[in-house]
Formats: C-alpha cells, structure tokens, sequence
C-alpha cells in the first residue's frame, strides 16, 4: 500500500503563468535535486538549510540551462508528507515544467500518483482521512462559505467531534464488556436499561447533528429550493421579480402566463437561495397547462420552502386550500397574501390561525411593499427548518454522509430492540458502530476504499 520511493509532479497548473512548482517528496528527493540543480551558493556548508529558498538554474545531460529558479528544501519530519520535500519555483510554461519534471525523473524519481502527496500525509499519521479530504474540498470550493466549510474540516473539527461519539460508544460498552467477562461479580438485573437507553439517543442524536451538516453543506453549494406556487394570476413572477430586483419572469394580466419553472439565485440569511417561479396550479383541460402544473407540483415537492401566494382581493378558495396541503413536513411554509394595494377579501389574522406553523405576510409585488417583511419571514423559515447558517456542522463528503447513515442505522436498530437484544450482541452492535465511525478519520478502512477517496485528487496535490 505505502512506497518509500520519492516522488514528483508538476503541483501548479499546466499553463502560462509568472511560477509554476515542481515539487518531490521521499528520501531520495535532496540527492535527486543536486543532480539537476546547480545552487549559486552550494558552497556554502549548511546547504540545503532547511526551509531557504536558493537560487540557482536547472540544467540539463549537457549542462544547458533548462530555467533559473529557486528551490527550496524541507527536511523531514515537519512537511506536508513527513518526508523530505523539495519545491523547485521555476517559470509557469508548460515546456519548461515538463522538462524539469521530466529530468526530476530521470533522475531517479517516479512520477507521483493523483493525490499521492496528501495520502502520503495521511499514511505518515500528519493527517486523518477526513482533514486530507477537506484538502481537496478547499480546492474544489465554489463558494466563500464552501471554503470556510473544508477548511473547519481541514482543522480537525470533524474528527474531534467523531472521536467523541466514538468515545460515548467505548464509555458505553465497557461496562456491558465487563460484565460479560466477570459475570460473577455483577448483578446482571441490575442493569439499569433507562441509562443505556439515554446514552444511546445522545449518540443518535449526536449523529443525527452533524447529518444535518450535509444538508447544509449541499445547500450552500447548490443553493436551498424555493418553489413560488399559487393559482394562475396571483402574482407569482412579480414577487420573483422583486424578490430578485430583476425583471427576470414574464408578467401579464392574462392568468397562465408561466407555463414553465423560471428559476433565479439570491442570498439570504447566510443562504443562497435557487428561487423558482412556477405554473399557476388550477383544473384545466389544455395538455400544455396539465404539463407546467405537473411540473409545479413536482418543483413544490423538491423544494425545503414553500413560498405560497394568494390575490389578497380575491376569496381564499378550495384550490388555495389545496395547494397548502402540498406543504410536506420536512418543508418550511410562507403564505404570501399579494395585492394588498386592492381592496382586501383575505383576512391575514384567520389565515395566520388556520396555518400556525406558517408564515403569513403581505406584499404588493406591483408597488414593491413588504418584499423586506416577506424576506425576513424567509429567513425565519428557513431557519427553523435548516437550523441558523453560521453555527452549521461540518460534514463536507458524500463518503462522510454514507458513513454517518449506517452507524446511524445500527444505533437506530439497536434503540428499538434494546428490551430483546442479548448483552453479547448488544456490546457487538455497538462495535460496529464504532468500527463504521471510524472510516471517517481512516482508522478502520480497507486498501480500496483508501484508493477510491485518494483516486478523486488532482496530480501533484
Ligand atoms: N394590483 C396588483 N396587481 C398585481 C400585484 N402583483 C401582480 N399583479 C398583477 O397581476 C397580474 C399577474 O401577475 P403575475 O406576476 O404574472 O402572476 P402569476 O401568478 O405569475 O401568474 P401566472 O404566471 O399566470 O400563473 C399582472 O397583471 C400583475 O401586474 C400586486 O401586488 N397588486
Ligand atoms: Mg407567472
């Protein structure tokens, strides 16, 4: 699995540029640099110091100048791999990378693997499994907050707050282990089940908390769905124009105007927001209408926010009925009473008692009035059903969620057998549990599943 051999590759991007690195890792890396470095002040007996930049040129078989760079040197133990690392600053063509690599490796080292630097840190102990994925979520980040995110992750929150519930497993087991081994000296009826049952849920939900992070993490990377539904007419693509300052939808008195979703992007409450205006929801007979509304309900099922409108001049009818009952329980609520520069049918106090866990609000989209209001009611909701964005957990991979939901799963199954579950299983349960956490950090996984994470980084990272 782990090769001593030193490495190399180009770490900056092939293209034109003022530097571009190549860069070695492995004992063999300072022996391998003196061969096609030529130092203007090797002279000197402290060379390589550790962590200097040394001028000098790379030069080719025949001593020809290949570029003047400056290269640097880093012994280990204290490198990003822990081995000893050197850094060659040359100029950013892609000729003059490739044929300094190419004479790094002629000299004896081998091309390195995408990602192999960063799991050499990994494998050396510098790093667990998670902090060297942040590495390549900081470098995929699309975001501000996305980079914020990897980099919490980077830092070791993640694996401190893993390392904790997996620590909540072993206080956990071992008074069961203990009991199973030296069943003489415990009272086994006096197993007080309460306890355990206790212990288990501040897991699950322990669990549970940094699950929530992958929500949060994929909505900052691809924006929380809000859907604007409502019957034909009531103002739906006015507010999505002002919500988005923008003349972005099409407008116009003639009901069924939106026959498609529209969607646009905001931020807010530390969000940001994929907005999408929908069909008008009524009966109809027209194919094309049956397809866009169709298309609405699908879009109100996506979203985590349901933004409602209704003609505030008009009576709240059955299909207004309807279409709130669309709000599922994992999505928030706002009902917007538009038109209010008309005189008023809609009663916002009765609407507000009929749908408590709803935000009520009213706007007139056509006068630009209460948009602030509507927008904060938003934020309201999206926090009840997000959870407030700058205290959000970190869970940044896929990898992570999947590992998250089986030890979630075992501790869910184990919750609602406990009463029937011999001891011995009990305790091997719990194992489990604590063996899957730790594919995490990288403490209990295989060779492929190794491979399969490092396989995803670029060349020379
Ligand atoms: N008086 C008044 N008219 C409004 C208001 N908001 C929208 N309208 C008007 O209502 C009509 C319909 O507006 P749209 O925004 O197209 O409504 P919609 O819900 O998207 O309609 P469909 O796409 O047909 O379902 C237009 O003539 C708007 O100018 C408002 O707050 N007050
Ligand atoms: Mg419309």
């Amino acid at each position: 699995m782990y090769s001593n051999d030193t490495i190399a590759a180009i770490s900056t991007p092939l293209g034109e540029g003022g530097i571009g690195i190549v860069k070695l890792s492995g004992n063999e890396s300072f022996n391998i640099i003196k061969k096609v470095f030529k130092c203007k002040e090797s002279g000197k007996n402290d060379y390589p110091h550790s962590r200097y930049l040394y001028y000098g040129h790379i030069t080719d078989e025949e001593n020809n100048i290949v570029d003047e760079v400056l290269t640097s040197f880093m012994p280990a133990p204290n490198t990003y791999t822990r081995e000893n690392v050197v850094e060659i600053n040359c100029h950013s063509g892609i000729f003059a990378l490739r044929t300094i690599l190419k004479l790094v490796l002629d000299s004896g080292a081998r091309l390195a693997e995408p990602g192999e630097f960063t799991k050499r840190a990994f494998l050396n102990g510098r790093i667990d499994l998670s902090q060297a994925e942040a590495v390549i979520n900081i470098i995929r980040a699309r975001s501000e907050e996305a980079v914020r995110t990897a980099a919490r992750v980077m830092r070791g929150e993640l694996s401190e707050k893993i390392d904790h519930i997996r620590k909540l497993l072993i206080d956990l087991r071992a008074p069961i282990e203990a009991m199973l081994d030296y069943p003489e000296e415990f009272d086994i009826d006096q197993f007080d089940e309460n306890i355990l049952l206790a212990a288990l849920s501040n897991i699950q939900s322990n669990i549970c908390n940094l699950l929530r992070g992958v929500e949060i993490n994929r909505a900052f990377q691809e924006g929380v769905n809000i859907a604007i539904i409502g019957r034909p007419n009531v103002g739906k693509s006015s507010l999505l124009n002002a919500l988005l300052r923008q003349q972005k939808a099409i407008v116009h008195e003639t009901p069924g105007t939106t026959r498609d979703l529209l969607e646009g992007y905001m931020n807010l409450g530390g969000y940001p927001l994929r907005l999408v205006d929908t069909a008008g929801i009524q009966g109809t007979e027209d194919p094309i209408e049956q397809e866009g509304i169709a298309r609405s309900r699908n879009a109100a099922r996506e979203a985590r926010l349901i933004l409602m409108v209704v003609d505030g001049s008009a009576d709240w009818s059955e299909s207004d009925f309807a279409i709130a009952a669309l709000k599922e329980e994992y999505q928030g609520l706002v009902i917007i009473i538009n038109k209010a520069d008309l005189e008023q049918n809609i009663d916002q106090n009765k609407v507000a008692k009929s749908y408590p866990y709803a935000s009520v609000v009213k706007t007139s989209a056509l006068r630009g009035e209460g948009i602030e209001t509507l927008e904060l009611a938003v934020a309201e909701q999206l926090d009840s059903v997000l959870g407030s964005a700058p205290e959000c957990p970190v869970v940044v991979t896929l990898r992570h969620e999947e590992v998250l939901k089986e030890a979630l799963q075992i501790i869910v199954d184990i919750l609602t057998a406990t009463e029937h579950m011999p001891l011995e299983i009990l305790s091997t349960e719990m194992q489990r549990a604590w063996i899957k956490l730790g594919e995490i950090k990288g403490e209990t996984m295989n060779d492929d599943l190794l491979d399969r994470v490092f396989s995803e980084f670029c060349l020379g990272k």
